[in-house]
């Protein structure tokens, strides 16, 4: 269902719900309500409910700027259609673990999609100690059959090369490229620190090796058109429950490597993991090592059944790949712990933390994290020597 040209205003509560109302999807005369309950950094959600049925959608509508900086950062509404469009792809392939779109409208880039506000955004769960049984191995396996099933292991070269097309997203792609990949490895006016922590940043800006790897990375992330990855696969892109685990904001969507879905779900996980303590922290140590076990094994099940790579049982070649996708996901894991510490985007695990010793501390551990990922990935064979060494840093 596409509504619809109209020329772009941003919603509000009621307009909200005379969209909703035109969808047909609530019945004649419902009283709608609606309530913006978006908390991300570039985007406003509406949740429209019945109260009467208890049936709800969401309408996210993309702003014309970067809502966490302002109006002076304009942002492509060309955001919502590649959201909406690699929802639909990822949901070919993983229909349980993505909400389901029921409408989509260019010019005032808004998505309709599944209300899933019966689940918390992990990240939120995670702070209050939630373990989410399911995540990792839910996450592992959306990581595998979204990012096989894109690539060039799976698809007719024609057709991977008309989905990278569809998903060209250069200016989400340069956000992530300042934000993650350049500006928190200078001394860029877009980062934001405690003072507390300036010696330790300084220790970056000048650390010439950790640049040097970073730059690598960071060329990955620019020419490696692998596979349609999510973008920005953080724990606030992902709500869960005990039972439950959804994959929404693909706003980021583009083809790139597919060790960057991974680290970026990675870090996220670290910078929980650190947080913790005892068995709490256990679980979500476990968690990052589930999270690479599942990815492996059904990435490489996926392989050996579906695959169409010409030199796909070449003896050495699929051990290979997954080699590769793990050492770039350990180094993109590391400059995301970087970034989110001491960037233009933070993350509630460590900003959230009210003792100001505690959290400098845990920061300054944070970065020694990541600047060892980024360093030593090619050293780090194993999940468990990754684990070794966040271990290490404590
Ligand atoms: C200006 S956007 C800042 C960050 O928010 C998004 O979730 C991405 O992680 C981006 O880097
Ligand atoms: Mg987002």
């Amino acid at each position: 269902m596409t509504t619809t040209t109209q020329s772009y205003k941003a919603l509000t509560d009621e307009s909200a719900i005379a969209l909703a109302e035109s969808l047909n999807f609530f019945s004649q005369g419902a009283k709608l309500e609606s309530q913006e309950i978006g908390d991300g950094n570039l985007n406003y959600v509406f949740k429209i409910t019945d109260g009467e049925s208890g049936k709800g959608l969401i309408i996210k509508q993309a702003l014309p700027y970067a809502k966490v900086v302002g109006e002076s950062w304009p942002l492509t509404l060309k955001r919502a259609t590649i959201e909406a469009n690699a929802l639909k792809k990822h949901g070919e392939f993983v229909p349980e673990l993505v909400p389901a779109v029921y409408a989509t409208n260019e010019e005032l880039a808004f998505t309709v999609m599944e209300d899933l506000s019966h689940l918390t955004i992990a990240r939120e769960g995670l702070i209050s100690g939630e373990a989410y049984p399911k995540l990792s191995a839910d996450i592992g396996k959306y990581l595998a059959k979204t990012l096989f099933h894109t690539s060039d292991f799976a698809l007719h070269p024609f057709e991977k090369k008309r989905l990278a097309v569809e998903f060209s997203n250069p200016e989400l792609c340069k956000i992530t490229e300042d934000l993650i990949f350049t500006d928190p490895f200078f001394d860029h006016e877009t980062n934001d620190f405690e003072p507390e922590l300036q010696t330790a940043v300084e220790a970056i800006w000048n650390n010439g090796p950790l640049k040097l790897e970073a730059a690598k990375l960071k060329k990955s992330f620019l020419t490696e058109a692998e596979a349609l990855l999510h973008g920005d696969l953080h724990t606030g892109s992902i709500f869960a429950s005990e039972t439950e685990t959804k994959v929404i904001d693909p706003e980021f969507a583009f083809y790139g490597p597919i060790g960057f879905d991974v680290g970026l779900f990675l870090a996220n996980l670290i910078a929980q993991a650190v947080t913790r303590e005892g068995e709490k922290r256990e679980a979500v140590i476990r968690h990052i090592e589930n999270t690479w076990k599942v990815f492996s094994s059904t990435f490489s099940e996926l392989w050996e059944e579906k695959g169409i790579e010409a030199f796909k049982d070449t003896k050495g070649y699929k051990e290979f790949v997954l080699e590769k996708i793990f050492q770039d996901a350990i180094g993109f894991a590391g400059c995301e712990l970087i970034r989110r510490t001491i960037g233009l985007a933070h993350v509630k695990d460590l900003d959230g933390i009210e003792e100001p010793e505690r959290r400098i501390g845990l920061k300054k551990q944070v970065l020694q994290t990541g600047e060892a990922l980024i360093v030593k990935r090619k050293d780090l064979p194993t999940i468990a020597a990754v684990i070794a060494l966040v271990e290490e840093q404590n």
